[in-house]
């Protein structure tokens, strides 16, 4: 909003020329971010705390969890707030990559608010139907990706990592797949939501290599010089991801161990389908694998341990998803979440290091 406020009044006051670019708006909206979600996550911890709206903490799992029952949960309300927040003052809206990544991350908003609203006030265990939240997420995919064709936003051409020339066009396969990306990363990042800050981590990791690589995909000379697609204002999602980080900062004060909040549905699903639409927007849907490779694992793990389990009558894991199988191995929680970390940051560097090995 600010960015449509105050660069128009650059002609009369020249430091308002710094809100025309995209870095200094990532900047502010960081900050932003990480303030609201900062100040607003203690006052939420509170709320949550005085009307007893705490986790309800499965028995089959880890023993070490049982502790964790009551922890306030549905901080993703502060985490996406702190994001819109952010977005509201720094943030373009005439940009349809924004548009359409604000109309998913809200979408899946409401699908985890009301999981988490009929499982943690309602104590209703089961929360919105597997098939109903499938049903939800892809609906909403197939909408956002149709209209990332219909706006010309993106091709419907497949841009392999490493290799500059390999480019499959699929056509209105795109529809099928671009989705998949979407409720895939959602779904994985829900997944891996199971210790303290395992999924923010992760989150802010992805969140700054996606910031990295829609700002080099947003400038054309840049572009052309790394051989990627280049996808007119993807640049614009630099200042998205770059609140994800500020708010996911701001978030991981009070969920890292022992955590005082845990985000609920409401944030993971929300925050996986954000990241899953910028990395189709960018054309980083095969790269997304090695930037999001933590939460990959994590629904590997699951489909793997249910796959055996259903085939063979026997489990891979102690535990799926792996976090827990870590955790069964003797792993203090701490130990898992950190060494997930360190792996989270190698692969952000590295996927960022592939603009090169082209
Ligand atoms: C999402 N939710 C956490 C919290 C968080 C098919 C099967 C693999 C599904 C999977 C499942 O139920 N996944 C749901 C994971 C839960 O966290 C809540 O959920 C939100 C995220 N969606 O924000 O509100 C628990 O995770 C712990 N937690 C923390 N710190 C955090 O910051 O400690 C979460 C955030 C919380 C808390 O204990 O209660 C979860 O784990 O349910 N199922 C599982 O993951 C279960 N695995 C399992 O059943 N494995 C089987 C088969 C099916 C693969 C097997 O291995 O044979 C595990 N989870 C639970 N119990 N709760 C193990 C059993």
């Amino acid at each position: 909003m600010l960015y449509h406020i105050l660069y128009p009044l650059s002609q009369s006051f020249s430091a308002f020329n710094l809100f025309r670019y995209i870095t200094f708006r990532s900047v502010i909206a960081f900050l932003l971010a990480a303030f609201v979600s900062i100040v607003w996550g203690k006052y939420f911890i509170g709320f949550m705390r005085k009307k007893q709206f705490g986790q309800v903490v499965r028995d089959d799992g880890p023993q070490s969890h049982l502790k964790k029952a009551g922890t306030p949960t549905m901080g993703g309300v502060v985490i996406i707030g702190s994001i819109l927040a952010a977005i509201l003052v720094s943030g373009n809206f005439f940009s349809a990559p924004i548009l359409i990544t604000l109309a998913v991350l809200l979408s899946y908003f409401l699908l985890g608010f009301l999981d988490d609203y009929l499982k943690v006030l309602k104590k209703n265990s089961d929360g919105v139907s597997a098939k109903g939240k499938l049903l939800w997420q892809f609906g909403t995919a197939v909408l956002a990706t149709y209209a990332m064709l219909y706006f010309d936003v993106i091709d419907t051409k497949i841009y392999l990592p490493f290799f500059k020339d390999a480019v499959l066009d699929i056509g209105w396969g795109y529809l099928v797949f671009g989705p998949f990306v979407i409720v895939g990363s959602s779904n994985a990042v829900n997944l891996t939501d199971g210790l303290d800050g395992l999924a923010i981590g992760p989150i802010m990791t992805s969140a700054a290599s996606l910031g990295i690589l829609t700002y080099v995909s947003g400038h054309v000379e840049m572009a052309n010089y790394l051989f990627i697609p280049y996808v007119e204002g993807s640049g614009e999602l630099t200042v998205l991801a770059l609140s994800v980080i500020g708010a996911g900062v701001g978030f991981l004060w009070y969920n890292s161990y022992p955590a005082q909040i845990f985000m609920g549905d409401v944030g993971s699903l929300s925050l996986g389908g954000l990241l899953g639409t910028i990395a189709v927007i960018s054309k980083n849907e095969f790269l997304f694998v090695l930037i999001g490779g933590i939460f990959v694992i994590e629904a590997l793990s699951v489909i793997l341990q249910v796959g055996s389990f259903k085939l063979r009558g026997k489990r891979v894991f102690k535990m799926a998803p792996i976090h827990h199988h870590f955790e069964l191995k003797g792993w203090k929680e701490p130990k898992v979440i950190v060494r997930f970390w360190i792996i989270s940051i190698f692969l952000a560097l590295l996927s960022v290091a592939t603009l090169k090995m082209r």
